[in-house]
């Protein structure tokens, strides 16, 4: 399965290792977000990582992604596609509904879980 981009530089907010653009999903990503180890991860695993990467994001915890705040974790133009109403900063809804494009995206056989 390959990530698609947004999500590999949210592992990076996390604390994994920074890495190049677009890499497969391995192992050890879906270990990290399968937190009851069924060997899939789903929705609400891939929500509660998703308000765990925006927290993590959120240096000066307003609420909001500034531009530097994105750029210190997001790779390419990623604020730009993610501040969708064009304020200039990025609110929780934005960040979680390209988040939710991105699982949609990633789950190809559309049953809900990434595996
Ligand atoms: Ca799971
Ligand atoms: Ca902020
Ligand atoms: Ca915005
Ligand atoms: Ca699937």
């Amino acid at each position: 399965m390959k990530l698609t981009y947004l999500i590999l530089p949210v592992f990076v907010a996390a604390g994994f290792p920074a890495i190049a653009e677009q890499i497969p999903l391995n192992q050890g990503h879906l270990e990290a977000l399968d937190k009851n180890g069924d060997g899939a991860v789903s929705k609400a695993e891939y929500n509660s990582f998703a308000d765990f990467a925006f927290e993590k994001m959120d240096r000066n915890k307003d609420s909001v992604l500034s531009p530097d705040e994105v750029d210190d974790h997001l790779i390419g133009d990623a604020f730009d596609m993610l501040d969708n109403d064009a304020n200039g900063s990025v609110s929780e809804d934005e960040f979680l509904l390209q988040m939710n494009e991105d699982f949609a995206t990633s789950d190809q056989d559309g049953d809900g879980v990434l595996n």
